[in-house]
C-alpha cells in the first residue's frame, strides 16, 4: 500500500491527561463502548477535529464533551510522522500531554469506564492498536527518576 498523500488523512486529536504535568505519575485511560469494533479497547480519549477548528481548540471541545473536564494543555508528543501517529490509512491522530483544570473526568459519551493508570501501569489495559505505540512514545518522554 502507498502512502497517503499529505494532507488528506482525517486528524483525530486526543490528550494524554495527567494526574500533574510537572511529575506525571496517573494517566487516564478511556474504555470506548461504541462503536461496537472498539468496544472494549482503551484509547487516549479525544475525538476528529472539525474541519477549519485549530487543533488544540478540538482537544479542548472533544475532552468537554467526552469527560466534563476542562484542561490545562501541555507539549505535543511529537510522532515520526509530521502528520501525527497513523491509525489507519484515513486517520492520523494528534496527542498533547494535558492535565485536568476543572471537573472530574466522567463517561459522558462513547466510553463506558475511566481508569487512572498508575506508574509502571500504564501499557496495563488493552489499548487500540494505533494508541499502544503512542503509550509507548509517552513513557519514553517521561522524565527519569
Ligand atoms: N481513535 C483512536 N484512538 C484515540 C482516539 C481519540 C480516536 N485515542 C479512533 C477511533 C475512531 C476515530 O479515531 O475510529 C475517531 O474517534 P472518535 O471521534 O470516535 O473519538
Ligand atoms: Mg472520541
Amino acid at each position: 500500500m502507498s502512502a497517503p498523500a499529505p494532507g488528506t488523512r482525517r486528524l483525530v486529536v486526543a490528550g494524554a491527561l495527567l494526574d500533574d504535568l510537572a511529575r506525571p505519575r496517573l494517566l487516564l485511560a478511556a474504555r470506548r463502548h461504541r462503536p461496537a469494533a472498539l468496544a472494549g479497547r482503551w484509547e487516549l480519549p479525544g475525538g476528529k477535529a472539525e474541519p477549519g477548528e485549530r487543533p488544540v481548540q478540538a482537544l479542548r471541545r472533544e475532552l468537554r464533551e467526552e469527560l466534563g473536564v476542562e484542561v490545562e494543555v501541555g507539549a505535543e508528543l511529537p510522532a515520526a510522522d509530521p502528520e501525527g501517529w497513523p491509525l489507519s490509512p484515513a486517520l492520523v491522530m494528534r496527542v498533547w500531554w494535558a492535565r485536568v483544570s476543572a471537573g472530574w473526568p466522567e463517561p459522558l459519551e462513547d466510553h463506558d469506564e475511566l481508569r487512572w493508570l498508575g506508574e509502571g501501569g500504564w501499557e496495563g489495559v488493552d489499548w487500540l492498536a494505533g494508541d499502544l505505540p503512542v503509550v509507548r512514545g509517552l513513557l519514553a518522554a517521561l522524565p527519569g527518576p
